[in-house]
């Protein structure tokens, strides 16, 4: 959708002019709330709103022209009271235009006051609503119409997101507040708005919050208790890496790099080092992009041991992929328990997409055949295939494993596209060993990193990162959907080195 950039210009464009009216707004909110304390009054709108905004009065020859349109054509108030306050906007347009109810216009003006960025917009918006109820729906009906948003999309999107709540059965607003912005973010084109990657950045900081307690803050009394890089600095340095798991082999290898680069640069104090250090963690993280070229439909594999969330990473990626309007299947090849299926069909349900099973006990290579059947002749997008995690004994589930690939190969060339290692943060060290063993035996070439929220183990990912070439592509920074976030190395490192954003 391309209307954002007009938006913003809208919303900005009058901006200087409005401050002044900073006060006024005040008023006109004010008296926005008293009569919704009092119906009657509200409901004597027309000839009232027009006359009443004394916010026009600064411009009496939109508001002259008023009345008369209020007469003929009962929505038309909106657009002289609404032009009054964007001053040298070249055309409202078809703004905000619900200048008959008085709540409203004080709305459309807090909006044009509002820094033009999605979070503040969704304040202003979100006033006084508690609960998805009428209110919430009102609200998001205004502010879509006053971004702009054709109608259609606005109306599909309420009833998609009213839909979600629903089947999530989520109702307080706390609840899916923001899950609610970042439907819009991505709705409107947003999401690389810096207003959401700070969201992000955020979310970053405070899921790594106890990693940085014990790695950030001991790299920060490193770097505050000495004056010069002396030899114990740097042993106490390949200490604090050691300590924050990430290894020993990857540690003196960083280390090492450090000292070259210092001592190339001339630099001989930590102050100096601290850049050198954020970019050589940075390119720890960075990993050669793989060319993503997909046949359809793309097919994902998902494996990892028991627990460390396959099944939740699947739908949160599913859902994504909804909301990016793909057609998505999701196959139940974990069939090792009756709970993991049905689990699975919940999921597949509250995201809206298609569930593939054959129960539980029933052959995941079977499932995998069945699924890719139905989602080559399907016309789906993507293919998400569950597989168990249970190491009752480690080659069998390789070879497992192993069967779901060849079938899916023999179904469709070129599939599995992407085999994704899922591994839970908090097991620290056992990452790095599964890693290894699935990354051996079962063509992994994606990793995501899970439960990096409330764990103080995230250093693992420079280990992981460091030890093995495949890229971290996602992490998981909580239970929710949303939680699952686009890996960035260098805001991950910036996080991680416990640096707040640029
Ligand atoms: N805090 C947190 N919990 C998570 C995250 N990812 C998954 N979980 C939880 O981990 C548990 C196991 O997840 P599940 O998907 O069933 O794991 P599976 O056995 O690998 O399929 C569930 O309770 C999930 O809600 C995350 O990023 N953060
Ligand atoms: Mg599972």
């Amino acid at each position: 959708m391309g209307f954002f950039s007009a938006v913003k210009k809208f919303f900005t464009g009058g901006s200087s002019a409005e401050e002044k009216k900073q006060e006024h707004l005040e008023e006109v909110k004010a008296e926005a709330a008293d009569s919704a304390d009092e119906p009657a009054e509200a409901e004597e709108a027309p000839e009232e709103a027009a006359d009443e905004p004394e916010s026009a009065s600064a411009q009496p020859e939109a508001l002259a022209e008023a009345p008369a349109e209020v007469e003929a054509e009962p929505a038309a108030p909106a657009q002289p009271a609404l032009s009054a306050t964007a001053v040298p906007v070249e055309k409202p347009t078809a703004a905000p235009a619900p200048a008959a109810d008085p709540e409203e216009e004080a709305l459309a003006l807090a909006l044009r006051q509002a820094e033009p960025k999605l979070s503040a917009w969704l304040s202003v918006v979100l006033k006084d609503v508690e609960e998805a109820d009428d209110l919430l729906w009102k609200r998001l009906g205004f502010l879509l119409r006053a971004l702009e948003t054709p109608e259609a999309e606005a109306r599909s999107f309420i009833d998609d997101f009213r839909g979600w709540l629903e089947r999530m059965e989520y109702r307080w607003l706390n609840d899916f507040r923001s899950e609610l912005q970042y439907r819009l973010a991505i709705a409107l084109d947003m999401e690389d708005e810096e207003d959401e990657r700070d969201r992000l950045f955020s979310k970053l900081q405070a899921g790594l919050a106890r990693t940085t307690e014990r790695f950030g803050q001991g790299l920060k009394a490193l770097f505050s208790g000495h004056t010069e890089l002396t030899p114990a600095f740097w042993d106490e340095m390949e200490e604090l890496f050691i300590m924050a798991d990430m290894g020993a082999e990857p540690t003196f290898a960083l280390v090492k790099k450090l000292k070259e680069r210092a001592s190339a640069a001339g630099v001989t104090t930590p102050d100096g080092l601290m850049p050198i250090l954020e970019e050589e963690v940075e390119a720890i993280f960075k990993t050669p992009r793989r060319i993503a070229a997909v046949n359809a439909p793309e097919v994902v594999l998902m494996v990892g041991v028991n627990g460390v969330g396959k099944t939740t990473t699947i739908a949160k990626l599913a859902y994504r992929a909804r909301m990016q309007g793909k057609k998505v299947l999701i196959a139940a090849a974990d069939t090792f328990r009756a709970a993991a299926v049905e689990q699975l069909e919940v999921w597949a349900q509250r995201i809206g997409a298609d569930f593939h099973s054959k129960g539980m006990n029933a052959d995941p290579a079977a499932v995998a055949f069945e699924a890719m059947d139905k989602a080559l002749k399907g016309g789906y997008d993507i293919i998400f295939i569950d597989t168990a995690g249970r190491l009752h004994t480690k080659s069998n589930l390789m070879d497992e494993l192993h069967k779901i690939r060849m079938v899916v190969e023999r179904k469709h060339a070129g599939a599995p596209h992407r085999t994704i290692l899922v591994i839970d943060a908090t097991t620290g060290q056992n990452a790095l060993q599964q890693t290894k063993m699935f990354k051996d035996t079962s063509g992994v070439n994606e990793i995501i990193l899970t439960k990096l929220d409330g764990t103080a183990k995230g250093g693992v990912a420079l280990a992981v990162a460091s030890q093995f070439e495949l890229p971290i592509t996602f992490i998981g920074l909580g239970e929710k959907m949303e939680d699952l976030r686009p890996f960035d190395p260098h805001d991950f490192a910036r996080a991680l080195l416990g640096k707040g954003k640029e």
